[in-house]
Parts: structure tokens; C-alpha cells; sequence
């Protein structure tokens, strides 16, 4: 059974102003964003995909099920206040629908003793123009997270006459869509052979059984995607989104510093037109920097997190550090306690907007993931003239 979540704190902003959707970068200025919510947020139960994102040594290992309530009700009492830091920067911010994720989730293929939750939009669906696009997904705990969206994403169709509503095809995620015995216990302890694998742009996902991709792995800038291959997008996902957006030029990236390759917001991330944050243990390939650097972008490194390791039952990396929501040209909102990150981006001419999120990051990452744009302003720019240099992606051969 659906249950609207607060139904009553959440939705007045929803109902205040027709919806247009449009959003075409990470950066223009923000009115209009999907916030999720913790409620019934579940350590997921493991499945092929999952499997190799959780460290070896996450105390996560082992366990599945729904979080301890008192992480819920904190994690709620933190996203009412960020959520009122949004509304005072003239935002709108609108809440998906919370499911039972505490239950087993299954299809006619298989079956898992619980879900997720609803508190990362970012990587269930994205905005790209006027057309919200819901994503395959990868690990079976979360192949019917994307019914969390469709009370929103039925009103802003209804709302907006001008709204495409598109779900990319669900995937059927049998044993097979993944490589069999990927990491072994063994090797999943073993950094060397995980590098050694990403370095080779071997992941756990098959690239061409079937598309498959996350939302939260594709980078939007203006007429360029950017998408990460990894453990939650394959080469076929990819080529699958080309296909769908054939005005725009989608770029496939790859960071071979990453042992967990789930999701650019941690790993590149733009500032502003012309300036990424780069994380420096996950830097961009040489090949992969030329369309950058052709078009005058700037790529900095990060600074070192504040944190030497990630909060109780959280499997992201203290690279969440990097996981910031642009508001505008000048606002973009930090977590309190990352200092260093706040003096970079005060070198580079910005004003962080600290919040204290912390305490969230266990149900699926900080704001950029918390988070799904609606409207932005602006249109679909080309920042990206110069193409000399782009490296085709993959196409299927037999
Ligand atoms: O660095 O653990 C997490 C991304 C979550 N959306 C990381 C990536």
C-alpha cells in the first residue's frame, strides 16, 4: 500500500504554483526540486549489484532491513530544515510518496527480503528539458522505487501540457545480467584486484544483457551528457540514452581510481558553465579530458573530506563531501562540517550554504542524491562547440 509521507507538511508548496518542468544543467538557477524522505529506509538486501558496492568492511555486511527509527526520525527532523533553506532561497520542494520498502520486493525473475527507501530521487530519475525520464535502475532492492514518484510525476504531466513522462524499459535483472562470481569474498577485500578491474573497465554489470542505468550516474550539461560506466550503468544503458536523446552528444566516462563505481555526483561535479570539481583519487582519463579542456572547462581537485570514514550503516565514501547541490551562480549548498570543501569554493568565488546533513548520508548520500531537479532556468546550452576530440561510445557487436 502507497502512503503519502506527511502528507500534510509536503504538500502545500506542491499545490501552490502550476508545475513547468525544465532542466538542462546542474548548475542554472534552481526554483523547483523533488526532495526525498526517510521514511521505511531499508538497508538493502543484497543482490549481485549491491553486493560489490558495500565495502568489505561496512558494517553493513551482513544485515538488511529496515534502519533504526531513531536514524529516521533525525534524518526527517534534518530534511524539514533543509527544506525550509530551500523555500527561503524561493525554492519549491516537493516530496515523493514512501512505499513499504521494508518488504520483500520481487518479481516473477526473483525476489528480495526488502527495498531501499525514497530518499535519493537523484538516482531513480532525471530532467532533461521537458522530460523527466525515469532510469532502468540495477540492484533488484531497488526495481520498484520509481512507483515512490508517480503521484508527483502524474500531477506535473497533468500540471504541465509541455511534460514528456518516459521510463526507459525495466529491466529484468536475472542472475545473468551480472558477471558471475565478480568478487569473490577474497577479492572483494582486496583493493589490488578491484583497481586492477575498474582499471580495465570490468564491472559487475554485463554491458550489452540488457541497458541498464541509474539516473545519478548521468552528468547534464546543457547539449552533453556525461555518463559513468560502472556497477550501475553498462554500455548498452548508454547507448540506450543516445538513442533516446538524439540531439544530444552523450559522452560514456569510465574513473579507474574508483573501486566502487556507482554514481558521478561524487566523483565529478560542475561548479558552474566552465568549472567541474574533480575528486583526486578518481581522476578524469587523459582521453576523457580533451573535450573538456577543447572547450576552455576548468577541472580542479577537491579537497580532502573533513571525515576519515562515512557515518554508522552508510555505504557511499566520505567523497560525499563533494556531493553539493548548486543553487545559483553564486549558492551551493556544503555540509556543515566540510570545512576545507567550503574555503575551496570560497577561493573560487562562491558562497557555500552550510547545512547539516550527516546524519542523512546513510540513506543513500547527501544533497545532489537527496535531490531531482524540476525547473532550473535558463535553456539548452552548447558548451561544448568544439567535438574534435569526443570519444564515440560503445555500439553492440555480435
Ligand atoms: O563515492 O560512494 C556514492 C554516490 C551515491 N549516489 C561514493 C559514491
Amino acid at each position: 500500500m502507497l502512503r503519502r509521507a506527511g502528507l500534510r507538511s509536503f504538500s502545500t508548496q506542491a499545490q501552490a504554483k502550476k508545475t513547468v518542468v525544465n532542466s538542462w544543467d546542474e548548475f542554472s538557477p534552481l526554483k523547483h526540486i523533488i526532495l526525498g524522505v526517510p521514511h521505511n529506509g531499508s538497508i538493502p538486501a543484497v543482490c549481485p549489484a549491491s553486493n560489490c558496492k558495500i565495502p568489505h568492511d561496512s558494517d553493513m555486511r551482513g544485515i538488511h532491513g529496515r534502519r533504526p527509527q531513531h536514524s529516521i526520525d533525525r534524518a526527517l527532523e534534518l530534511r524539514e530544515k533543509f527544506a525550509e533553506k530551500l523555500r527561503s532561497h524561493g525554492i519549491r520542494v516537493d516530496a515523493p510518496t514512501a512505499q513499504d520498502y521494508t518488504k520483500r520486493q520481487a518479481s516473477p525473475m526473483w525476489d528480495v527480503d526488502n527495498g531501499f527507501g525514497c530518499a535519493v530521487p537523484r538516482d531513480t530519475l532525471m530532467t532533461i528539458g521537458n522530460e523527466i525520464l525515469f532510469s532502468t535502475m540495477s540492484f533488484r532492492s531497488r526495481w520498484w522505487e520509481y512507483l515512490s514518484y508517480r503521484d508527483l510525476v502524474l500531477q506535473y504531466w497533468k500540471e504541465d501540457p509541455n511534460m514528456k513522462w518516459e521510463e526507459a524499459p525495466k529491466p529484468r535483472l536475472y542472475d545473468d545480467s551480472y558477471k558471475p562470481n565478480y568478487l569473490d569474498e577474497h577479492d572483494l577485500a582486496d583493493e589490488a584486484v578491484r583497481l586492477e578491474k575498474v582499471q580495465n573497465r570490468d564491472f559487475v554489470t554485463k554491458d550489452w544483457h540488457e541497458p541498464l542505468f541509474d539516473a545519478a550516474d548521468c552528468l547534464r550539461l546543457g547539449k552533453d551528457l556525461f555518463v559513468q560506466n560502472g556497477f550501475t550503468t553498462n554500455q548498452a544503458g548508454i547507448n540506450w540514452i543516445q538513442r533516446h536523446f538524439p540531439d544530444h552528444r552523450v559522452h560514456a566516462l569510465d574513473f579507474p581510481g574508483d573501486q566502487y563505481p556507482i554514481h558521478i555526483d561524487c566523483t565529478l561535479v560542475p561548479l558552474k558553465a566552465g568549472l567541474l570539481m574533480s575528486n583526486p583519487n578518481r581522476p578524469v582519463r587523459p582521453e576523457h579530458k580533451k573535450i573538456f579542456e577543447d572547450n576552455g572547462w576548468q577541472i580542479v581537485d577537491a579537497p580532502k573530506p573533513a571525515w576519515d570514514s562515512p557515518p554508522p550503516l552508510c555505504y557511499s565514501s566520505v567523497w560525499l563531501s563533494m556531493n553539493t547541490l548548486v543553487l545559483d551562480e553564486k549558492h551551493i549548498v556544503c555540509e556543515a562540517s566540510e570545512l576545507p570543501l567550503q574555503e575551496s569554493l570560497k577561493q573560487l568565488g562562491f558562497e557555500p550554504v552550510p547545512v547539516d546533513w550527516r546524519d542523512c548520508y546513510a540513506f543513500g548520500g547527501s544533497f545532489h542524491c537527496w535531490t531531482a531537479d524540476v525547473y532550473r532556468e535558463g535553456g539548452c546550452n552548447d558548451y561544448f562547440p568544439n567535438q574534435e576530440n569526443r570519444v564515440p561510445i560503445a555500439t553492440y557487436k555480435e
